[in-house]
């Protein structure tokens, strides 16, 4: 599975050609990560088919460096492009709030190759020399340099879910393979992934672990036992196997899909009804007979508890809800009718909005919602006031030729001083209004809650967009007083936003859980730039049910004509 290492390499390639002042070709190399990253499929099964050049954005120049880096895991191009700019491109580009331009000044000024080079030219105060930087850039960048080197490796869910997915379906047709399951953080749903955890259930485990361990991406071999073994793919994560017998399976499941807290929880619950519980099974205390083992739901029955749902299993407080019979009945994504916050080519997205209209109509969605990018984020291209008309018609044009219902809106940027850049009268001619922090991040929680608070007191908007702006593996979460937040949002009527995009996944699930608690309501989006992202709001759904959340609370499972009058201002 190389989507995402070739996605890299192609954005990567896209930056250094950015930095030799090469015209659109960078757009086109974007473009065409982009589509990859966000394909649901292998990239190495579509090469197989002769199909790169289906991938949107693919064109015949791009699909011959693809194919020439799966055939031979190298590309020589991208190669000698690393070594023409001879910057570190691939660790400089982790350092939040430094993008490709600020890269170029860097090395053109100080020649800046790497993150070293740049600490130093930090140390000797002459980063706030140059224009457009300040002493507040250099504190920023050093902030960013320590965030790089402490951050912990976790995977996105959404890099994990087509390996997940390819290992299962080869197991589960082996003949010598019973069972075969996902357990651990991603069987819970986790925006992120330490590694992942497969069960299986097998009368021949030595050849499990055979085809295990000599699976195509394997890189390095941890470990390897009868029963249990872990490896390192290609592209660093790891799996861990275990073959269990079928007598156990149950609880081995129940054990390894965690999480820890929940586990110990539930021992404790075991032992003051008189079992114990361990991956083996449940057994009593007295005579250690086995009562079960070999289903979850049989372990949870026989300890008086409802069936938890894994996304529910953090110990936050479900064990007492499942006692009571009080547990949610979560959502799941066929009950969402539509996706909020669409971009288009109006402001950063790829894919035209019939485009985007046509295949949120071929998913079999009721609705989309178009929010493109409003105010001074850092694109080339925002709507503004003036070319609002336009979109608007165009949008008018779009709902004629699809058989979906199509809301009109942008995502307009909350700005420093707490005011939108459109007054509320023009933002009520719009069906959905999503307000969100891009610029100026750095302020205080006081500040931001209160510059995040005023929006929603003064101005007329629905939902509240990515509210953290953390994004995973790269920039740490706003300072904010969400509980504020929750509750200024819940009293206007606004919606926070589960972004599903996949480095967003924003609000994260704890949170979900804190602010439905307070009675807050939700609106799942993807955060589309291109047709591939549209079905990203299903990785929202996993937050939302992480969450608790239940049709009622998420905006997406109603009717339309309940949309439409939540929606009304
Ligand atoms: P990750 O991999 O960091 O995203 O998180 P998990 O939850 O997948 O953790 P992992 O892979 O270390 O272990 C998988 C599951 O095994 C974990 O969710 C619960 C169970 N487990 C692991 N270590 C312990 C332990 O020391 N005690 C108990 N009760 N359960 C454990
Ligand atoms: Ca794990
Ligand atoms: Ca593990
Ligand atoms: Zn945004």
């Amino acid at each position: 599975m190389k989507n995402g290492e070739v996605a890299k390499i192609l954005y990567n390639i896209a930056d250094i050609l950015e930095l030799q002042n090469v015209q659109w070709k960078p757009q086109a190399y974007r473009k065409a990560a982009q589509a990859i990253e966000s394909l649901s499929e292998d990239i190495e099964d579509i090469w197989q088919r002769g199909e790169l050049e289906e991938i949107p954005g693919v064109g015949e120049h791009i699909a011959a460096k693809v194919e020439e880096f799966l055939k031979t895991g190298k590309l020589p191009y991208y190669e000698k492009l690393k070594k023409e700019v001879k910057i570190n491109l691939e660790e400089l580009n982790q350092i939040p709030s430094l993008g490709p331009k600020k890269i170029k000044l860097l090395y053109r000024k100080l020649n800046v190759k790497d993150i070293k080079g740049l600490e130093e030219a930090i140390q000797k105060h002459n980063v706030q020399k140059l224009a457009g930087f300040g002493e507040k850039t250099e504190k920023t960048l050093l902030e960013g340099i320590q965030f790089v080197k402490t951050k912990p490796q976790r995977f996105l869910y959404v890099s994990a879910l087509p390996i997940v997915n390819s290992i299962l379906k080869t197991f589960r047709a082996y003949p010598f393979i019973h069972q075969m399951e996902v357990a651990g953080s991603f069987r819970r749903g986790k925006e992120t992934v330490g590694d992942l955890d497969f069960l299986a259930v097998s009368a021949q485990p030595e050849k499990v672990m055979h085809q295990f361990t000599t699976m195509k991406d394997v890189k390095e071999v941890l470990a390897k036992g009868t029963t249990k073994s872990s490896v390192r793919l290609s592209n660093g994560l790891q799996i861990d196997l275990r073959v269990v017998n079928d007598k156990e399976f149950g609880s081995a499941m129940n054990y390894f899909i965690g999480s820890k807290e929940h586990n110990v929880e539930l021992r404790k619950l075991a032992l003051s009804k008189g079992y114990t519980l361990s991956e083996y099974g449940l057994f009593t205390v007295k005579g250690k007979k086995w009562i079960t083992g070999k289903t979850e739901s049989e372990i949870y029955q026989k300890l008086g508890l409802q069936f938890i749902e894994p996304e529910l299993r953090e110990n936050h407080g479900e064990i007492a809800a499942a006692q009571k019979k009080k547990l949610p009945d979560l959502i799941s994504s066929k009950d969402v009718h539509g996706i909020f916050h669409n971009h288009s080519t109006w402001s950063d997205g790829s894919n035209s909005l019939l485009e985007m209209a046509q295949k949120a109509e071929e998913l079999e969605l009721k609705f989309i919602s178009f929010n493109d990018h409003f105010g001074p984020v850092g694109i080339t291209k925002p709507l503004t006031e003036k070319r609002l008309t336009g979109y608007l018609h165009e949008i008018e044009k779009v709902r004629k030729k699809v058989g979906i219902r199509v809301f009109s809106g942008v995502e307009i940027d909350i700005l420093k001083d707490g005011t939108l850049p459109l007054p509320a009268k023009r933002l009520k001619e719009l069906d959905v209004v999503i307000a969100s922090v891009h610029l100026a991040t750095k302020m205080s929680a006081v500040e931001m809650t209160k510059r995040v608070c005023s929006v929603m007191e003064k101005y007329p908007i629905d939902i509240l967009g990515h509210p953290t702006d953390r994004v995973l593996n790269e920039r740490p979460p706003i300072n904010l007083n969400l509980d504020v937040v929750f509750e200024t949002a819940k009293k206007h009527n606004i919606f926070l936003e589960i972004n599903g995009s996949p480095s967003r996944m924003d609000l994260p699930g704890e949170h979900v859980k804190n602010a439905r608690d307070l009675g807050c309501q939700f609106a799942l989006s993807a955060d589309a730039h291109a047709i591939g992202h549209l079905p990203y709001y299903s990785l929202g759904v996993n937050m939302a049910r992480r969450g608790w959340l239940e049709k009622k609370d998420v905006l997406n499972c109603w009717t339309l004509s309940k949309i439409e009058n939540a929606l009304k201002k």
